[in-house]
């Protein structure tokens, strides 16, 4: 039987690639690895313990903060302050970002890390998959003074590193350094991801859309446009609707069967609903590395000026012909 590469060997053979330095990717993703399995572990079993319902306590978001939330962000602000490469952290869970002072050296961390820790976390209590979402970037600010919030505002052109944890039927790490897009799937029985999804790629086009048509009538007419499009009995068409309602179970369902994802802006959510830095420029970082295409419905995601920590952005993202019919759509009736 042909032998898997582990994440392990991969990050070794693939670490002279990174152009910044060996050493630190390989850590950087080591940390993201070991968070992976600990949060893995907890959300397996979560259903068997009281872990699972609301910390009582709600994010900056509004949101009702999920145990399992608390758990899996305190997991890996964890793991990555103790590797001594990260200068700064953003969350989801955390209002302000968290700047990471290693004792020793003032300040010569290189890296910030920006994580949304269990996205979809709504879906825990009905056991549906759920994700880690992360995004790394080099600091801009000189090496040696404290992080600032301007190092965590870069468009996401910039990050260095991106990727997901996918707690699915089996658990899934996908990232990229900028050089395509790879998944490893966990063997839990000894704790090893070994290479299962080599060079992933999104096929040119689909026949599957994801969007919550629930809040159709609040949709801008581009938006409607396009999903009457979608349901048209036409050519390859009618679409199939898939909508999980977990980001990184619909992205990850559409980058290997080809398809759109979109959470538009509405007259409900001016912005749409999800977040530019610890969602879509991760995940759009993604898309462009495996063939594929995200913007706002207008411009590429990667392109944005992130003005606030917590800022949000309309989102269409997945196959590129896909997302070029949609912005097309979006183009003719943009309100
Ligand atoms: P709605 C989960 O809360 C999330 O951020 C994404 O994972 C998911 O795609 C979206 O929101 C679901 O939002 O409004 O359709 O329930």
């Amino acid at each position: 039987m042909r032998k898997h590469k582990t994440l392990g060997e991969f990050i070794i053979e693939n670490q002279a690639a990174f152009k910044y330095s060996s050493g630190e990717l390989s850590k950087l993703i080591n940390a993201i690895r070991l968070a992976a399995k600990v949060v893995n572990h907890e959300v397996n079993k979560a259903g068997l313990v009281d872990i699972i319902g609301a910390s009582g306590d709600t994010n900056i978001q509004g949101e009702d903060q999920q145990k399992l939330d608390v758990m899996a962000n305190e997991k890996f602000i964890q793991t990555l302050t103790n590797r001594e490469i990260v200068c700064g952290i953003a969350s989801e869970e955390e209002d302000d970002f968290i700047a990471i002072n290693s004792l020793d050296k003032k300040h010569q961390n290189k890296y910030v890390v920006l994580i949304d820790p269990l996205d979809g976390s709504s879906n825990i209590d009905v056991n549906v998959s759920v994700g880690t979402i992360f995004s790394i970037y080099r600091r801009v600010t000189p090496i040696g003074t404290p992080v600032t919030l301007e190092d965590f505002l870069q468009p996401g052109r910039n990050q260095v590193a991106a990727g997901y944890v996918i707690y699915g039927t089996s658990t899934m790490l996908v990232y990229t350094t900028g050089h395509g897009v790879n998944g490893f799937t966990l063997n839990p029985a000894i704790g090893t991801f070994y290479l299962s999804h080599p060079n992933m790629r999104y096929p040119d086009t689909g026949k599957i859309y994801s969007v919550n048509e629930g809040n159709y009538t609040h949709f801008p007419q581009g938006v409607k446009d396009y999903i009457k499009y979608c349901q048209e009995e036409e050519g390859d068409r009618p679409y199939t609707s898939r909508y999980i309602g977990s980001l990184v179970s619909d992205f990850h369902r559409n980058m290997i069967k080809g398809g759109i994802y979109i959470y538009p802006k509405s007259n409900k959510t001016e912005n749409g609903k999800l977040r530019l830095l610890y969602e879509c420029n991760p995940m759009a970082y993604i898309a462009e590395q495996a063939n594929g295409k995200a913007s706002d419905g207008f411009r590429p995601i990667l392109d944005i000026q992130p003005t606030e920590l917590h800022q949000r952005t309309p989102f269409f993202c997945g196959s590129k012909k896909m997302v070029e019919k949609a912005e097309g759509f979006m183009l003719k009736s943009p309100s």
